[in-house]
């Protein structure tokens, strides 16, 4: 019996950063119930517990075929009583009712609305709800001061609550590139966060933007999103700086250069047209949206993001999360491997670098604290090596 369970773990290792995981999920069923759990535990200052069930479901993704038997489940890494319980639960029920309730909760529904707000993260979220307010409408008539994030994601809340397609993250992809090649030729900009890792659908389109010559990025992000901006593409934009610069000798920390912009985090104006195909996109690039600013619906929140109010707005286009990141190439293959995600899997490779090798690993850097160096890299695959792991590509990394 000893050895049949070493055989299992031998199948899934503990560490999501050593396995293989595809977006073809057999247990959705349960990691759905999983991930709910640890949402709620986030959204409850609960992050132990959230994790804990974000490592559960990560197990149960990774594996080849759906569990029917608790005993299947001899072996595997990460699950704990309260996982099992809801396993076994789903197992004899076909739902789990800790699940149900969590559902239903007036409280878990109303930090599902508020959070839902760009900009409105657990706490703010359950500040108000401390003070009665559990919906859009109670915001609105409440006397409570948004700031321009949360304006901008209260006006633009039903779009930027529906999934972004593929489609349409590959068009965004074509303006920004413009935007970056029109400011700074011989920039490279790639697709990052989960389109990078094959997801049909997201919450946002990421990109990185680099130049192969090391400090010819400096300065590109107000220059881009200046473009973008002069197009009328952008909705809403906060640009914030890159605290980041390496010293020889010791760890990262932030730094007073802080003359490198590093990210932004932007609402897009995507015209309907140019989510048909590539070829209008041309047209809508040249041609700024700009008039058709007059058609947004500001009482969008007043009620009903029903399916009818969304048809009657027939504005021709639609408000999408966009995150732009630069780098430095010299950072590049960090920034690549950081933001390419899933988040669990980021998390676990920070994990096994600090526990397994006594390593720090960064968005920008990896840092050997038993040779009091850093690791270069220019690939992905050079820092899997460093932090001796197997290579796994963007799409098994759907931790
Ligand atoms: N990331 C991270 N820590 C953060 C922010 C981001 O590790 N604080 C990384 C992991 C994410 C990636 O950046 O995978 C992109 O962040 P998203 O929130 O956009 O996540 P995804 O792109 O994976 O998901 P979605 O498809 O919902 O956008
Ligand atoms: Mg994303």
């Amino acid at each position: 019996q000893v050895d049949e369970s070493k055989e299992v773990e031998s199948i899934v290792p503990s560490y999501a950063c050593q396995r293989r995981t595809t977006l073809e999920n057999h247990n959705t069923v349960f990691t759905d119930a999983l991930s709910l759990l640890a949402e709620n535990a986030e959204l409850s200052d609960e992050d132990g517990r959230g994790v804990a069930f974000r490592r559960a479901a990560a197990v149960l993704k990774a594996l080849h075929s759906p569990v029917t038997d608790l005993l299947q489940l001899r072996g595997l890494p990460c699950l704990g009583g309260h996982s099992l319980r809801v396993i076994k639960d789903v197992l004899e029920n076909g739902a789990s009712s800790e699940v149900e309730f969590t559902k239903q909760s007036e409280r878990f529904k109303a930090l599902k609305v508020l959070t839902g707000i760009f900009g409105v993260g657990a706490k703010t979220a359950e500040r108000w709800i401390r003070e009665g307010i559990h919906s859009l409408p109670q915001l609105q008539d409440s006397a409570h001061t948004l700031n321009r994030a949360q304006q901008a994601g209260l006006e633009h809340y039903d779009d930027l609550n529906q999934p972004v397609t593929k489609a349409e993250g590959d068009t965004i992809g074509e303006i920004v590139a413009k935007a970056v090649m029109s400011v700074l030729p011989g920039a490279q900009m790639t697709l990052i966060g989960g389109f990078r890792r094959g997801k049909l659908t997201g919450h946002d389109v990421d990109f990185l933007i680099t130049h192969p010559e090391e400090g010819r990025e400096v300065g590109l992000m107000p220059k881009v999103v200046s473009w973008l901006e002069s197009k009328g593409f952008l909705l809403y934009q906060k640009t914030t700086r890159n605290s980041y610069l390496e010293s020889k000798d010791g760890p990262a920390r932030p730094s007073s250069n802080m003359d490198r912009f590093e990210r932004c985090f932007s609402i897009f104006k995507l015209p309907e047209d140019a989510k048909q195909g590539t070829k209008q996109t041309e047209t809508l690039t040249e041609d700024t949206p700009e008039d058709t600013c007059s058609l947004t619906t500001p009482s969008l929140v007043k009620d009903e993001g029903s399916e009818s109010t969304k048809r009657a707005n027939l504005k021709p286009w639609r408000a999408v999360r966009v995150d732009l990141v630069v780098s430095p190439i010299s950072q590049f293959a960090f920034a690549l491997l950081g933001w390419t995600g899933s988040k669990l899997f980021e998390r676990e490779l920070r994990r096994w670098a600090g526990h397994e090798k006594a390593m720090s690993l960064s968005s920008h850097a990896l840092y050997d604290n038993t040779q009091s160096k850093y690791l270069r890299a220019s690939s992905e695959e050079e820092i899997f090596a460093h932090l001796g792991l197997e290579y796994i590509p963007p799409s098994e990394r759907n931790a």
